[in-house]
């Protein structure tokens, strides 16, 4: 699976523009990322996008005029004596004991009006701010108006509380000026625990070695050239790296030209949330894969699903009744009529499933809108069978989606589960199982039947009547002949024969025609059976793919800078 966020540049971009509109766009796909899988995938995974989308949205929403920078580093380093020096005024108490500052100190460049929202959003105390506004040096510090600088306490301290007060405000502001001094710049936990982190903010990231003035013109050289060495192993190559002092004036003058030039473009913070993005996108990324899913699970997997549907609904006990209850009823359509009340008192197979009753006799419409059949609930084989089906379906629709996502897929494909057994039930009950009229052929040879039977009546009559006369002593009846044979007698047992040659030759051709009926109600059924599958199991297993679609579209969009 190839990383499809790769194309974040890793690159230093230096001085390259974001563009507002185009992070605005960033943002916006990873809020649709967000809609897209919410309620899919752990929310632990997407706590840090929320976040960003969260925060981003405050931040640009608060200023894009004002830029905020944190003085961040050990204690000790000079993080105080740099925030005063470029105020030019003691705002931030320095001092020999360590740590010294607990709370971050702020001060704004310009009106405080416009800031203070910006502030209050960071966490800076009313107390703890600072204008630097005067008018005898306006105009000197005109080139600095914007500016918020945030004094933090130490990151390394044996305060855990200013630990946590530095990460925080280290996820909020716009740009970061990492402080060290030549005794410590080489310390682990600068290293490991920060500047590592912040890779990804290069282009917002500017690294200083306070207290030159404690090295030798000959060392300075040296210890910057080490630095700048474990600088490239944190992945922070090309970030500018200067050397300051913050007990003269004259050791300022590079970072404060860095200030003015970083003010001045105003893009420290569209720079820094385009940083953000970065970052959560390449850790959303295993999240995604880069092969277009399939639309919907395949069709040898929904084949074996309509199976199992069609057995746990029964559709192999209903086709065997359509099958008997066509014999049963075209027998008591064409059967000899003497015998076919007796049929009669059989009950009909489909009645015993509660299924629609015999030709003409259908339920009435109150009767067939209670959708409850008969047919035997799904045997334990049965429900395991269509358990196994479902979990086919959803193994096969997420074959090439990555390790976060089959275990929705399966739960999607099993969600509805406990609703399938009335939604086939009614699907069943529902279903015109094609015995509903009665056949044309059925009629003729129960009127032939009825005709022959009525000769033999007749022939029979007509025979007791002759031999009632005949031992009454009374004239007796006049038989006519047919060849050489009486016509009643021919009527009687032709009459007789003749029913049963018509039932003899009736009887294979209903066989075959309720082998038809059945066929036809089988392909009936199963259609509307697949049709509750595709309701009850596919639909929610496409709902998830295409959710997947558009999260993928969506990193996708993300990542573009
Ligand atoms: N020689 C020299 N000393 C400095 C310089 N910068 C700071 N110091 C001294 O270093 C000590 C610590 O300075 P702070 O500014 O309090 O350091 P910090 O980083 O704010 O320390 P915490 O508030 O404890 O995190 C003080 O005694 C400063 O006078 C510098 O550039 N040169
Ligand atoms: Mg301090």
């Amino acid at each position: 699976m190839t990383n499809i966020t790769g194309r974040v540049r890793e690159a230093f971009r230096g001085d390259q523009r974001v563009d507002a509109d185009a992070l605005i766009a960033r943002l916006d796909a990873v809020r649709r990322f967000l809609t897209a899988v919410d309620g899919l995938l752990p929310d632990a995974e997407l706590v840090p996008a929320h976040t960003l989308v969260e925060r981003a949205g405050t931040r640009l929403a608060l200023s894009r005029d004002h830029t905020v920078v944190a003085l961040a580093g050990a204690t000790g380093s000079g993080k105080s004596s740099l925030f005063n020096a470029l105020a030019q005024l003691e705002l931030s108490p320095v001092g020999v004991r360590r740590p010294t500052t607990g709370v971050t100190h702020a001060c704004v460049w310009g009106p405080l009006e416009g800031a203070n929202r910006l502030l209050d959003w960071i966490g800076v105390l009313p107390r703890h701010r600072f204008v630097r506004e005067s008018a005898l040096d306006a105009d000197d510090e005109t080139a600095l108006h914007g500016l918020i600088l945030l004094d933090l306490p130490d990151f390394d301290s044996v305060q855990r509380s200013h630990r946590l007060e530095v990460d925080r405000l280290l996820g909020l502001v716009d740009q970061v000026v990492w402080v060290v001094d030549p005794q410590k710049y080489a310390d682990r936990v600068i290293h490991d625990s920060y500047l590592r982190e912040f890779h990804r903010h290069r282009d917002v990231t500017v690294v200083v070695l306070n207290q030159a003035d404690r090295l030798t013109p000959a060392e300075l050289p040296r210890v910057l050239d080490d630095l700048r060495r474990l600088l490239d192993t944190d992945g922070l190559t090309g970030v500018p790296l200067l050397s300051t002092t913050a007990i003269d004036p004259a050791g300022m003058v590079g970072l404060r030209g860095a200030m003015e030039r970083t003010v001045a473009e105003r893009q420290a913070a569209l720079r820094r949330l385009a940083g953000d993005v970065d970052t959560v996108v390449a850790g959303l990324d295993e999240l995604v894969g880069s092969a277009r899913p399939a639309g919907g699970p395949d069709d040898t997997a929904v084949d074996g699903l309509n199976r199992a549907l069609a057995g746990a609904a029964g559709v192999p006990a209903v086709t065997e009744a359509v099958e008997q209850a066509y014999r049963h009823r075209a027998g008591a359509a064409t059967g000899w009529p003497l015998v076919r009340g007796w049929r009669r008192l059989r009950p009909d197979p489909l009645r015993r499933l509660h299924l629609p009753g015999p030709t003409g006799d259908q339920t009435d419409p109150a009767e067939s809108l209670v959708a409850a059949t008969s047919v035997p609930d799904p045997t334990a084989a049965q429900r395991s069978a269509l358990g196994l089906a479902i979990r086919a379906v959803a193994d096969r629709a997420a074959t090439d989606l990555p390790a976060a996502w089959p275990g929705a897929v399966t739960s999607a494909a099993r969600s509805r589960l406990g609703d399938l057994p009335d939604a086939l039930d009614r699907t069943i009950a529902g279903t015109d199982l094609g015995l509903g009229r009665r056949p044309l052929w059925w009629r003729i040879v129960g009127g032939v039947q009825w005709l022959v039977t009525l000769a033999a009546v007749v022939g029979l009559g007509w025979l007791v009547l002759g031999y009632a006369l005949r031992a009454l002593g009374l004239p007796a009846l006049d038989n006519p002949m047919v060849g050489q044979v009486p016509l009643p007698t021919l009527l009687l047992l032709g009459g007789l024969l003749a029913g049963l040659l018509v039932a003899a030759l009736t009887r294979p051709v209903v066989r075959w025609a309720a082998r038809r009926a059945r066929a036809r109600a089988e392909q009936r059924l199963t259609a509307k059976v697949a049709r509750v599958g595709d309701e009850y199991v596919l639909t929610p297993v496409r709902v998830v793919l295409g959710s997947y679609a558009q999260a993928r579209d969506a990193l996708r969009d993300a990542a573009r800078r």
